[in-house]
């Protein structure tokens, strides 16, 4: 409680007072009543913060989130299986292509006959031999023996009439080279049995090159005359199919 300054009149009253009070009978009186309470003091400062809880529980489970973005595309799946087949289609117009027909069937019999010259030149390519007044070439397709010397007769020549032992041997070392075992010659006895003539008519004159017990004309059909490579002759059937000799005269080439 803060001393207040009292003025000295106030001081003088005072002191009689109290003198007045202190000269009074000493007999101490009868204790008051109880006071009333006092009024509630200042409000205290903040206290210091105390240490953590412990945890509390477990929450419930939450609402449902809001819906996410859309994924991105997946891959590519398998292929499905093949479907039925289709219904058949309207008829198509009539083809009014019969030229077109006639020109590609030309065409084709140009194409065949062109394939067969380009044969013929790969065999002549191939290697034809040659004397000072023959060419011959080996051809190397299976015909018969009238087809063969058609072939040859196409081509300004003749089957090969071997007229003497040179010509004879040259052909026979020919076909051996070639890797083949026999060819057809132009030599038969188509018009009269045993009458053997070469290819151009011309008679048979003192050579010839018959092996061992041929010409025999065995079943009576052999009328055409295969070259082996040994060299001889042999008659077979015209109707068998070898390759064969033709032979061009140089002078007519
Ligand atoms: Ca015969
Ligand atoms: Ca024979």
């Amino acid at each position: 409680m803060s001393q207040r300054q009292e003025s000295p009149q106030k001081r003088l009253l005072l002191g009689e007072t109290l003198g007045s009070i202190w000269d009074m009978p000493r007999d101490a009186g009868e204790k008051g009543d109880k006071g009333a309470p006092g009024r509630p003091g200042r409000v205290g400062p903040t206290g210091e913060k105390g240490d953590m809880g412990d945890k509390g529980q477990k929450g419930g489970v939450g609402r449902h989130g809001k819906i996410g973005p859309i994924g991105s595309k997946g891959e590519k799946g398998d292929s499905g299986d093949i479907g039925p087949p289709g219904p058949n289609g309207e008829p198509g117009i009539p083809c009014e292509c019969s030229q077109l027909r006639k020109a590609i069937g030309e065409m084709d019999n140009q194409v065949t006959q062109l394939t067969a010259e380009l044969k013929f030149i790969k065999n002549a390519v191939a290697g034809v031999r040659e004397t000072e007044q023959k060419m011959y070439l080996l051809v190397k397709e299976e015909k018969r023996y009238l087809d063969a010397q058609l072939a040859c007769q196409g081509r300004g020549g003749t089957l090969s009439m071997p007229k003497d032992e040179a010509a004879n041997a040259l052909l026979a070392a020919y076909i051996t080279q070639a890797g083949l075992a026999r060819v057809f010659i132009g030599i038969n006895d188509l018009e009269r049995e045993g009458a053997f003539v070469y290819a151009d008519r011309s008679p048979m004159q003192t050579f010839s090159k018959w092996r061992s017990g041929e010409p025999n004309n065995a079943y009576d059909e052999e009328d055409c005359v295969e070259l082996v490579a040994s060299g001889g002759w042999n008659d077979v059937a015209c109707h068998l199919t070898m390759h064969f000799l033709c032979e061009f005269d140089k002078e007519h080439m």
